[in-house]
């Protein structure tokens, strides 16, 4: 008996007749990425399975999504098994629980801190160290991977490069370890052309996302006594640019560079009075910030919802850095 988490999985799946592929809310080019991967694994085993999203545009992946079997979730939805990647909790499901609740088996795969809430399942492979999902995906399945095709190898590659680049934000990141570089290296051996694909996955944008961007950046304060950079992007803006921000690159890409801040606090609102909060620090865990208001993340990389008014919600995550600072 193969004990290997890949075997593991396929026993649990073998049993069900539909497969539901899902991923936290703001889904991003790990996580979601990672379920184009998954989805064609499982399909070499047989296994047929649906990515649910919660309807984002995911036009910026394009590149990788020709065969993907994707639905936007629907209250009535209902799968025999669940397989939740790049999440270990409840709280960063939304309204995509029930698929959770609802399923006979569930399976997690995921590499962030354990949060409250932490989801039950039949079969949980988390790993704190792991770079990505993709990442984790790639390594668990690779006896498989290295029995298919050349051209399927070569799309799983591509994804769990991206994958990668999402993660590390194009090896930058405090987790772009030698592991990854050698990581990186194999998946050259399977024919991925990194600069196509940081192209396509970092450069591929509109000029209203640009305008979106620049604006958004011209919003900089520097708060907390020069300690921590804010800024944002108001419903309004995007509106007067035709433009839908949501599951686009983060332009807090671009201010992470900043040496005198201590963290980034980037507010987006996505509907009126609705926040998609990002927060950053190369010293503070922010991971914690979030999770106390129901987000979640990475130490460094965390994000959150919040709701209320710029202002309020803006006081309310400065104290929370003020306290943080003083703790640091
Ligand atoms: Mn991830």
């Amino acid at each position: 008996m193969n004990n290997s988490f890949s075997n593991l999985l396929f026993v649990l799946l073998s049993k069900t007749e539909s497969i539901a592929l899902t991923t936290h809310v703001n889904s991003d080019g790990d996580g979601m990425v990672a379920l184009f991967a998954l989805q064609e694994i499982l399909w070499q085993k047989g296994l047929d399975s649906t990515i649910i999203s919660d309807g984002e545009d995911l036009s910026r992946y394009d590149f990788l999504m020709h065969k993907a079997k994707i639905l936007p979730f629907e209250d009535e939805m209902q799968f025999d098994a669940t397989i939740v990647v790049d999440c270990n909790s409840y709280d960063r499901l939304g309204a995509r629980r029930a698929l959770v609740d609802r399923a006979e088996n569930v399976a997690v795969i995921d590499h962030h801190i354990l949060e409250h809430n932490p989801i039950e399942g039949d079969l949980l492979h988390i790993d704190y160290w792991q770079v990505s999902v993709g990442a984790m995906i790639w390594q668990l399945f690779e006896n498989e991977i290295m029995s298919y095709e050349p051209d399927l190898r070569n799309f799983l590659a591509n994804c769990t490069y991206v994958s990668i680049l999402n993660d590390t934000n194009n090896f930058v990141n405090a987790n772009s370890k030698k592991e990854v570089f050698e990581l990186a290296a194999k998946l050259c051996d399977e024919g991925i052309e990194p600069h196509v694909l940081n192209r396509e996955f970092f450069h591929n944008c509109s000029v209203s996302e640009i305008l979106y961007n620049g604006r958004t950046l011209s919003t900089i304060t520097m708060e907390l006594d020069r300690r921590v950079l804010f800024l944002f992007s108001d419903y309004a803006l995007a509106q007067e640019l035709d433009y839908d921000p949501e599951n686009k690159m983060s332009v807090v890409r671009q201010v992470q560079g900043v040496a005198e801040a201590l963290g980034v606090i980037y507010c987006q609102e996505i509907k009126p009075d609705v926040w998609k909060v990002s927060l950053r620090s190369i010293i503070l865990n922010v991971q914690e910030i979030a999770a106390k208001y129901g987000g979640g993340g990475h130490r460094k990389a965390s994000g959150l919802t919040m709701k209320g008014k710029l202002d309020a919600v803006k006081a309310t995550l400065l104290s929370e850095f003020e306290k943080a600072l003083e703790e640091a």
